[in-house]
C-alpha cells in the first residue's frame, strides 16, 4: 500500500482573526481615592507569541468610569515597555487610571500581532507592588477580534486581576 502523501499543515494560511486585548476596571469608582487615580492604574501591557514578547504598540480605545481620575487620564502612557513609575504625583505618571467600573483600555502590539491560543498577556498594574498601602484594584482581561468595547466576540483571558495580571490565551472560537 501506498503511502498516502498529505500536505503538511501550513500555518501562514491559518486565518488569525484576534489581535487586540481590553483591559476593563472592575473597581468600585467610590472607593476612596485621594490621589485622584480611581479606578485601576495601568502602566503596560506585553503580549509573549511564538517565542516573542511585543510591547504595546497601540492604544486602539480608550474610556474611564466615573470615578476621579484627573491625576492619570492620559491612556497612550501604556505604550512601549512598561513603566514601573507609578507616584500619583508625578508631572507626567506613567500610568492611566481607568476611573473605575467600566473603564477600559483596548490595546494592540507589535505590527498588530495575531493572538492566538497559548499565548501569554502581561497586564501592568500599580499594586501593593510599587506601594504598600495602596488599595488593592481589580480589572478583568480579554481578547478581541475588534477595537470596539461593544464588541460580541470578547474572549476572557483573565477576570478579578490586580497588580501584575498574567494569562494563558484560551482556544478562541472563529467568530461568527
Ligand atoms: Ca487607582
Amino acid at each position: 500500500m501506498e503511502p498516502v502523501d498529505e500536505p503538511a499543515p501550513d500555518n501562514d494560511v491559518e486565518p488569525h482573526f484576534y489581535h487586540y486585548v481590553l483591559i476593563l476596571d472592575r473597581q468600585d469608582p467610590e472607593t476612596s481615592s485621594p490621589t485622584h487615580t480611581a479606578g485601576v492604574d495601568i502602566y503596560g501591557a506585553q503580549l509573549d507569541t511564538n517565542g516573542q514578547t511585543f510591547d504595546v504598540s497601540s492604544v486602539d480605545a480608550c474610556g474611564f468610569g466615573t470615578g476621579d481620575n484627573e491625576a492619570a487620564r492620559y491612556c497612550d502612557v501604556v505604550i512601549g515597555p512598561p513603566d514601573d513609575e507609578c507616584d500619583p504625583d508625578a508631572i507626567d505618571p506613567a500610568f492611566v487610571s481607568l476611573g473605575g467600573e467600566d473603564g477600559y483600555i483596548i490595546v494592540s502590539f507589535g505590527s498588530l500581532e495575531p493572538v492566538v491560543a497559548g499565548d501569554i498577556i502581561y497586564v501592568y498594574e500599580c499594586g501593593r507592588e510599587q506601594n504598600p498601602s495602596a488599595i488593592q484594584e481589580y480589572y478583568d482581561i480579554y481578547v478581541g477580534v475588534g477595537a470596539d468595547p461593544g464588541d460580541p466576540h470578547w474572549v476572557e483571558c483573565a477576570l478579578n486581576a490586580t497588580g501584575t495580571g498574567v494569562c494563558t490565551v484560551p482556544v478562541l472560537p472563529i467568530p461568527d
